[in-house]
């Protein structure tokens, strides 16, 4: 098994780096246990990274003077990045010398990693990654409350803008895992572990196909057109199905048809995209030698080339790639867009917090009832000290006692033999 590009993952926040460790936790294949990729781990919380086990190709740094974390505050995750820039900087340049490509990894929506992003994307960009780093980001679930929604959006809006100028943005929607992936015996921990696990091994299984197999055919998609779409920018989606090579009869293109759409409107990690948009695609299906002889004829290209150029009616090129695999009686197809613009879940989480701020603005100009009525509680008990201060100054002022030096409740100690 050969991988196209060597990856670096830079992970951000407790999301992130959790990613960027799994995908460093990647072995090149069964047989083989070598770990192709790299991590570089940063975060403030001490023991959010502590408890990622240590591989020899990952490289945990702590933003000291915050270990605690930073408690969902971007300033304060931006402001323990950039107090740290220089040995992050000095860092990244010697751990990811030797990387074709870098993903930023980043759950969006808590202090550390959402603070710190923009700063990264910066950092990438004027220390020779420019052009070939990308974006690994999740989005959060609809539940998670205000302030993750609102620093989530806030730094979208600023990637929204600086997106042509980027790589690929691989978004993974945690709410479109959640609602399809959940077994309903896991906990939240086991959840995003499994997730994060199926992150890694998609961008590895896309990394290995254009290298590792044998093309089949006239055409094949090589590592530098992976390359060139990973350069793209706007988002990256990818589409991932696995047929028997019995179920498909090429005699009813429904057979393979169906999955195939599904896959694509599904997605593997977020879904809701305007494939209209796409500056590019491709399509890599992977079969055993005799589905491969079986199957690739030219009507089977050709019905998936004409749906994709229904998904991108404006692009002049929707190449097929063919190759031949190691999975007996298993055929693989995987689909990529690039160029895309956000997937429409965005606009549901603008959606999500202004009905959020919508209803903390009612709850906040309803009638307090409890401080009405305090306001209208008066004290019994002061009212008759004042009354009796009153009537003691009314009657007897002179023979008052001596208010002003009071007596000392010690002077006994004075008398003391
Ligand atoms: N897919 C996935 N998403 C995660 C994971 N951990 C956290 N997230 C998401 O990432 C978002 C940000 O959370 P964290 O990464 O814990 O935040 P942080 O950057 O460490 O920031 P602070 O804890 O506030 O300092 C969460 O709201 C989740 O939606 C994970 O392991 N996998
Ligand atoms: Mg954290």
């Amino acid at each position: 098994m050969n991988i196209s590009l060597k990856y670096g993952f830079w992970g951000l926040g407790m999301g992130g780096t959790s990613i960027a460790h799994a995908c460093a936790g990647i072995k090149l294949s069964a047989k083989n246990a070598q770990r192709p990729y790299t991590a570089l781990l940063v975060n403030s919380n001490e023991m959010d990274l502590l408890k990622l086990p240590d591989y020899p190709n990952t490289k945990k740094m702590i933003l000291l003077g915050y270990e605690r974390g930073v408690g969902r505050d971007i300033q304060l995750g931006q402001e323990a990045f950039n107090t740290h820039k220089v040995v992050i900087s000095e860092t990244v340049q010697s751990y990811f010398s030797d990387r074709d490509y870098i993903f930023i990894s980043c759950g969006l929506g808590g202090g550390t990693g959402t603070g710190a992003i923009i700063e990264a994307i910066r950092l990438l960009h004027t220390t020779g990654f420019a052009g070939r780093f990308g974006l690994l980001l999740t989005l959060p679930r609809r539940n998670e409350g205000r302030k993750v929604l609102d620093n989530a959006l806030q730094r979208l809006q600023v990637i929204k803008r600086a997106m042509q100028g980027l790589g690929a943005i691989v978004v993974v929607d945690n709410e479109k895992l959640f609602q399809t992936g959940l077994n309903k015996n896991q906990s939240v921990e086991d959840f995003m572990k499994s997730s994060n696990r199926h992150v890694a091994r998609l961008l590895h299984d896309l990394n290995t196909v254009t290298a590792s197999y044998k093309p089949y055919g006239s055409y094949h998609f090589d590592a530098s057109e992976w390359l060139n779409m990973l350069k793209t920018g706007g988002c990256l989606h990818i589409g991932k199905c696995t047929l028997s090579a019995q179920s498909v009869d090429l005699a009813s293109p429904v057979t393979y048809m169906d999955v195939l759409k599904q896959s694509v409107l599904h997605g593997e990690l977020s879904t809701g995209y305007d494939l209209q948009g796409a500056t590019s695609s491709a399509v890599s299906i992977v079969a055993d030698s005799s589905a491969a002889k079986k199957l690739f004829t030219h009507s089977f290209v050709e019905q998936i080339q004409s749906f994709l150029h229904e998904c991108t009616p404006i692009l002049n090129e929707n190449p097929v790639a063919t190759y031949v695999g190691d999975k007996p009686g298993q055929v693989t197809i995987y689909t990529v867009f690039a160029g895309l613009n956000f997937p429409n879940s965005v606009t549901e989480l603008t959606e999500e917090l202004a009905e959020l701020e919508r209803k903390a603005q009612e709850r906040s100009q309803q009638t307090d009832e409890i401080a009405v009525a305090l306001a209208g509680f008066k004290s019994q008990g002061k009212k008759e000290q004042v009354d009796l201060e009153a009537l003691l100054s009314d009657e007897a002022p002179s023979s008052a006692p001596d208010t002003d030096t009071p007596k000392d409740p010690f002077s006994f100690l004075d008398n003391l033999k």
